[in-house]
């Protein structure tokens, strides 16, 4: 998520023009990485059945597992020869072009501070667990690897065009909270869903949300869920088949179309869309009417 005042931001003291700073993994703490290791031991078990084919591979090639919060300097090595991918830690969200600069060159930008013992289960900035655990497996998916290089440069092309929302939908609903099909089944792949003990189940299991077939001008007008859980998830076919349908694409004729066509609220059904499953959207009723856990 990207606050407009980051927009224009110069990096702050200690960090380089690039926004990276030293993880200083010597600092963190037997509590911080206690921390990790819990969080890491419960999404693990949670995620045998769940998640993506190639999320599971990338947890377990990156070896990922505890103990302790990973040194990046270690993960980058092992990426970087699987991928040419590696791990830079920076102070928090970055302004949009220097977060898109990095995925180009093949740079994923991560939080290094780990989310308090109190905060297992929300907190609002992406923490180490988020970003390394959530986004990092799936970059050692040669393909995968390819779509987040080729949403950076589609985003830095984007930058003269006015479509950062639209296109932010895009990385919202595939990079952090799509789904994808394997094997007739439904399996997780979004980093936020995986970094998170609740929507893990929620995403697959809950009769709640609208899971609808993706559909590229279809995400892109599709306005998204911040404060809690999605309220549509789409799925994908492959990740192969969702680098080849979106940005193999050239997207400055989309953003002319989407410019002239209305957002869609979170919830929307369209008659053209594929339905796999209609959201009874109980959960988000119910929160709406003030229920604090879904009610
Ligand atoms: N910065 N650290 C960080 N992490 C992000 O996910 C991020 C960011 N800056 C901008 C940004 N995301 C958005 O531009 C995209 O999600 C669209
Ligand atoms: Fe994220």
């Amino acid at each position: 998520m990207q606050p407009a005042d980051v927009s224009t931001a110069s990096p702050p003291p200690g960090a380089a023009p690039d926004w990276i700073i030293p993880q200083d993994w010597s600092r963190y703490t037997g509590e911080e990485h206690a921390t990790w290791d819990r969080l890491f031991e419960r999404q693990a078990a949670q995620l045998q059945t769940r998640a993506a084919a190639g999320y599971l591979r990338g947890l377990d090639v990156l070896r990922l597992g505890h103990p302790g919060i990973p040194d990046f300097d270690v993960l980058s090595e092992r990426l970087m020869d699987l991928t040419g991918w590696r791990v830079v830690a920076v102070p928090g969200l970055v302004p949009d072009e220097v977060f898109f600069r990095h995925l180009a060159n093949r740079t994923f930008v991560a939080g290094r501070f780990i989310r308090r013992p109190d905060q297992l289960d929300y907190l609002e900035e992406p923490d180490v667990f988020h970003d390394v655990f959530g986004h990092v497996p799936l970059l050692a998916d040669p393909v995968y690897a390819d779509y987040l290089q080729a949403y950076g440069e589609g985003g830095l092309r984007s930058l003269g065009f006015d479509s950062l929302d639209h296109l932010a939908r895009l990385y919202w609903y595939t990079v952090e909270f799509g789904l994808i099909r394997e094997g007739g089944a439904l399996k997780l792949f979004g980093a936020g869903i995986v970094s998170s003990h609740g929507e893990s189940a929620f995403a697959l299991d809950d009769a709640s949300p609208n899971r609808l077939g993706f559909d590229l001008m279809r995400v892109m007008r599709t306005r998204y869920r911040i404060d809690d859980y999605q309220q549509t998830y789409f799925v994908i076919d492959s990740f192969e088949d969702l680098l080849r349908r979106t940005l193999e694409t050239d997207f400055a004729p989309l953003y002319g179309e989407l410019a002239s066509l209305s957002d869609l609220a979170p919830e929307t059904v369209l008659p053209g869309d594929r339905v796999i499953h209609r959201g009874t959207q109980a959960w988000a009723q119910s929160r709406a009417r003030g229920a604090p856990n879904g009610g």
